[in-house]
């Protein structure tokens, strides 16, 4: 793979697409364990609402016995709380697949950790009161437009995830701070689910309602965009992305870098997963004949990013060389070595080899 010569920067990040506005993190640019809200990636499908707090309402309704509608002041008054969490958009690192395929051509940089504030969920289900049979819960944005897929409804669309109630329950925040600062309007403005763990198009941005179901939800961001092919006796079914999959990104050296021979050079990086913590990341700087294990920093943190390092000793002779990192998880979980089709243009996460010239 080679790095791209050509990119337009907007404010520091990589222009993926105008409109709708999809704007991505060097990687390289990776600042430690929080990404700073002005250096986090952008997504999305629509243009982004502009929306008053003063005139934003959330409403809970569908199978509850009280259905409510809540507002900003009345919101930030409930309980809350505060993490860190990692955002991974579900296509990062799609412009590594081959053959290509059809969606926004992230590199390593559609990923990043904020600290978010906010409700839990289950406080506004509680005080809805969800019914007995109540199985998910659809979070829908307030944006929405048409779109040109021929599988797409026609006329307007808004942009709408489900999750399932026990994860509902579980983590999920109704957030309206990101990094200690009120959401900016590109993340969200004025609250976001942030669903902790999952691929993030599951962390409704703008969000407006908060439906409680018992059928289970098979709307366009849900069953046709946002799903890959999962194999039930062999029969390939389209199933909803949820939890993000176990991998490490290296930051530092970047792609085509020149690092000095004979020298200690430090490689740095992040890696993540879900329900679990990382317990280990290894690293290969020969293309993958022999590994060596890095340095995991700092303390694990629920669904949030570990960052890790390497004291690499470079060979003496200028030459190419081929790093690889590779993360595992708690739970055994490690990456594949190769691409799974089967995920379509999502959940990438087979080792991704980097190369650097030593000079
Ligand atoms: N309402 C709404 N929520 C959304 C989206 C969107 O387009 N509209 N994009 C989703 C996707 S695919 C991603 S990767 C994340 C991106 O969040 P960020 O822009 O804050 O990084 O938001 C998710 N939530
Ligand atoms: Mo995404």
């Amino acid at each position: 793979m080679k790095a791209e010569d050509s990119q337009k920067l907007i404010a520091g990040k990589i222009l993926r697409g105008e409109s709708p506005l999809n704007l991505e993190m060097p990687f390289e640019k990776l600042e430690g364990f929080l990404t700073l809200t002005e250096s986090f990636y952008v997504r999305t499908h629509f243009p982004i609402p502009s929306i008053h707090k003063d005139a934003w309402w959330l409403r809970v309704e569908g199978d509850v016995e009280n259905s409510f509608a809540i507002n900003y002041e009345q919101l930030l008054e409930l309980a809350s709380t505060t993490i860190p969490m990692t955002l991974e958009c579900a296509g990062n690192n799609r412009s590594f697949l081959e053959p290509k395929v059809k969606g926004v051509q992230w590199g390593l940089g559609a990923v990043g950790t904020a600290e978010w504030t906010g409700v839990p969920l289950s406080i506004l289900l509680d005080r809805a009161g969800m019914k007995a049979n109540a199985s998910e819960v659809i979070l829908e944005g307030a944006d929405g437009g048409m779109l040109e897929d021929p599988k797409s409804p026609p006329g307007q669309l808004k942009f709408a995830r489900s999750i399932p109630i026990e994860k509902a329950r579980a983590d999920v925040l109704v957030a309206y701070k990101m990094n200690g600062s009120d959401l900016a309007p590109q993340h969200g403005f004025p609250v976001r689910a942030i669903v902790p763990g999952w691929y993030a198009m599951a962390s409704i941005k703008w969000l407006q309602r908060i439906i409680v179901t018992d059928q289970p939800f098979t709307g366009y961001y849900q069953t046709i965009d946002y799903a890959y092919w999962k194999r039930r006796a062999e029969v390939a079914e389209l199933t909803p992305l949820t939890e993000m999959q176990v991998k490490a990104q290296i930051a530092k050296p970047a792609e085509g870098d020149v690092v000095p021979a004979n020298s200690g050079v430090r490689v740095q990086g992040t890696a993540w997963t879900s329900n679990g913590e990382i317990t280990k990341v290894e690293l290969s700087t020969d293309g993958g004949s022999t590994w060596n294990d890095t340095n995991l920093l700092g303390e694990p943190k629920p669904n949030a990013w570990r960052l890790w390092e390497f004291n690499w000793q470079t060979p003496a002779a200028a030459r190419t060389q081929t790093l690889i990192a590779r993360a595992t998880d708690s739970l055994g979980r490690t990456q594949p070595v190769e691409r799974d089709r089967d995920r379509g243009t999502y959940m990438i996460n087979h080792l991704l080899p980097i190369e650097v010239e030593v000079r």
